[in-house]
């Protein structure tokens, strides 16, 4: 049961009781690379200190304590035998290139969903058709075999999930995935031109010009590191000439529609709920290319972008290209945007390398995390569009609060009862505060207390994410809170630590730790939504693969020269032949259709020495294509597990000399 587990308050008391401090180790490791250029608060104080002297009271600061004898007050955090989740969430997988598929509150992991890198369980990478969506060389090889995903999002429709689909970001490589929320695969894969790092990623909520276009239909993409444009060997060592860009692709078509030149780097992507404004915070603003020089301003902003003026400055033909490139790009620079009344852009300053931008539930706000410095920045959206009206002179004014709120502050969820729930990486904490409270404080109100609650988190929590929270039902039960470290969580594996996934009850006044789950490394952002949303199809429709071979009779061998087409099919036990013959040298394409429509009756198809190893799901069809350079005989079998007589499931490929 949950509340037998260790509980913040008796690790830190075991803690005290060794004399290990290890938070305040952790802490100084953290700090150690950012010292003596402009961290705006220091750390030496106790795990459990309000964060920052002037902050008021926090209300929480002894919520260690109350964790320990509180019991979550949700049922069903985990699921008995038998029982299902309430929610699914999807998590990015980091470096391992895929989105993983969790049930929720349990936080069992049903599924990961291959996306940029190969996958030896599904054969991605391995068919034709995941080919086709990764993309290859001329010679047929993937373009690429890594990728590094941190966020992803899903398709709206009237402010919630519509369960279309999901997208996701590749950084290293600059790539959007999306996946197809009904078979829960990835479907396309767009390469972004001019840009490098993409990293922040956000799906439109409603169009901003068309009140009948109440979905998603383009998706923002942010650009992180920023390069010589075009970048050919031009401007190499003139990183004043270096630019980032801010970039979007259709929804549907996933084409690149357009893109913006702004200043500063993209770090993470927030979209309005009527569908105006998107926008990046924005770190190194500066420009620079080492370390010091990025964190040199003592501001950098939240960089609004006004999607109709865009879009009708395209239209207007007031754009440029780059390259090789033709996609329109329109200039956002803050010195091309000092009039509101023209201006694409507007430069919101924020206090120096933010972290994170997030978009209440109530459609009001975005808040941005400070990193460097303490606090929480609230902007309220009617004031930016008003600056955009003409209405408002200064831009900084549509910050209504700016709050210290802890140490190290990054992302931020909401509960939908007016609460935000922000990360603090070097507190290990996260601090529940209410937005309105902090907006009174921040107006001079001193005695508002706007700090609800602290809980301890193990150790370093980066994203964090609440149920339905980024949509306008949040419904404030869950949050889940991804801890970069876990150290002393789980069983010692070697070297590699897996990650701290923790659960967290939020449905109270105070939170309450209520799960740790291991995690394989690294996980990023994620999104938690009910149940409902979905609408899962379990086996495929045979008619939609043009390549199907549709009964156990009707395949068989063509041979055009050294091209062999193979077609056939797997029908628990058998497939369909039980041998097939070639000669050295043929280059063989081998479709398989799985005839089998019982639900969850998967096959697999090896051949030995071959690389060649895919799933096909009920009713599915996949091909691959391999040469035939060694003659012998190779025993084609079943991977996946289907019958009793799984093991006898098999063909026999003679390959002549
Ligand atoms: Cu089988």
């Amino acid at each position: 049961m949950s509340q037998t587990k260790p509980t913040a308050s008796d690790l830190a008391q075991a803690e005290a009781s060794k004399g290990l401090d290890r938070r305040r180790f952790l802490n100084s490791a953290a700090l150690a690379g950012v010292a003596g250029v402009g961290l705006a608060a220091c750390n030496d104080k106790p795990a459990s200190a309000p964060a920052a002297a002037s902050a008021p009271p926090a209300a929480g600061s002894a919520t260690a304590a109350a964790a320990s004898t509180a019991v979550s007050t949700q049922a069903g955090l985990h699921p008995k035998p038998g029982e299902l989740d309430v929610y699914y969430g999807l998590w990015s997988g980091g470096h391992t290139g895929d989105v993983r598929v969790l049930g929720f509150p349990s936080g069992r992991e049903l599924l990961r969903i291959p996306c940029f890198v190969p996958d030896a369980l599904v054969g991605w990478g391995i068919t034709n058709e995941s080919k086709a969506v990764m993309g290859t060389k001329p010679d047929g090889s993937l373009r690429y075999t890594v990728g590094d995903t941190h966020h992803v999002h899903a398709s709206y429709k009237d402010g919630d999930y519509d369960g279309r689909y999901a997208w996701v970001n590749d950084k290293i490589n600059s790539r959007i995935a999306r996946m197809r929320l009904d078979y829960f695969v990835c479907d396309k894969i767009t390469e972004l031109p001019n840009v490098q790092g993409f990293h922040g990623i956000f799906p439109d909520k409603r169009d901003p010009v068309d009140p009948a276009i109440n979905h998603t239909t383009r998706v923002f993409c942010g650009g992180e590191f920023h390069v010589p444009l075009p970048n050919n060997g031009q401007d190499l060592d003139k990183p004043e000439n270096y630019r980032a860009m801010m970039t979007c692709v259709d929804a549907e078509s996933m084409e690149v529609r357009w893109q913006v030149l702004i200043d500063g780097n993209c770090d993470l992507l927030a979209t309005s709920y009527d569908g105006k404004l998107a926008a990046t915070n924005q770190y190194n603003t500066e420009g620079g290319v080492k370390f010091a020089d990025m964190m040199s301003a003592e501001k950098d902003a939240c960089l609004f972008y006004n999607i109709a003026r865009i879009e009708q400055a395209v239209k207007d033909g007031k754009f440029k290209t780059y390259g090789d490139s033709k996609v329109p790009v329109v200039d956002g620079t803050k010195k091309s945007n000092t009039d509101p009344k023209t201006a694409l852009t507007a430069y919101v300053p924020v206090p120096k390398n933010p972290h994170g931008v997030n978009a209440s539930p109530d459609g009001k706000y975005f808040i941005c995390s400070g990193k460097l410095s303490p606090t929480g920045t609230v902007i309220e959206l009617q004031k930016v569009l008003d600056w955009f009206d003409g209405k408002l002179d200064d831009v900084a004014k549509a910050v209504v609060a700016d709050v210290e709120i802890g140490l190290g502050p990054l992302h931020t969820a909401f509960d939908g009862r007016g609460n935000a729930f922000t990360t603090l990486f070097l507190d290990s904490q996260v601090v529940k505060w209410n937005i309105e409270a902090a907006i009174k404080f921040a107006a001079g109100d001193k005695n508002a207390k706007y700090v609800v609650d602290r809980l301890d988190v193990h150790y370093q929590p980066g994203h964090l994410n609440a149920s339905q929270s980024e949509t306008k039902n949040a419904d404030g039960k869950w949050l889940a809170v991804g801890c970069k470290f876990s150290k002393d969580r789980f069983l010692p594996v070697g070297p590699l630590h897996p990650e701290n996934e923790q659960i967290i009850d939020i449905s109270g006044e105070k939170m309450i730790l209520t799960g740790d789950h291991s995690v394989r490394g690294e996980p990023h952002d994620f999104i938690i939504f009910k149940r409902e949303l979905l609408r899962p199809k379990q086996v495929y429709n045979i008619d939609d693969f043009p390549n199907a071979t549709k009964d156990a009779t009707s395949g068989g061998i063509t041979r055009n020269g050294k091209q062999v087409t193979v077609k056939m099919t797997s029908q628990a036990p058998s497939f369909s032949m039980t041998e097939f013959r070639f000669k050295k040298g043929d280059i063989v394409t081998l479709h398989l259709t799985n005839l089998d429509k019982v639900e969850d009756l998967t096959h697999g198809f090896a051949i030995p020495k071959h690389n060649v190893n895919f799933i096909v799901n009920p009713q599915e069809t996949k091909s691959v294509t391999f040469v035939c350079d060694k003659p012998g005989v190779y025993w084609c079998y079943c991977t996946h597990f289907c019958h009793a007589l799984h093991l006898e499931m098999r063909s026999r490929m003679i390959v002549e000399a």
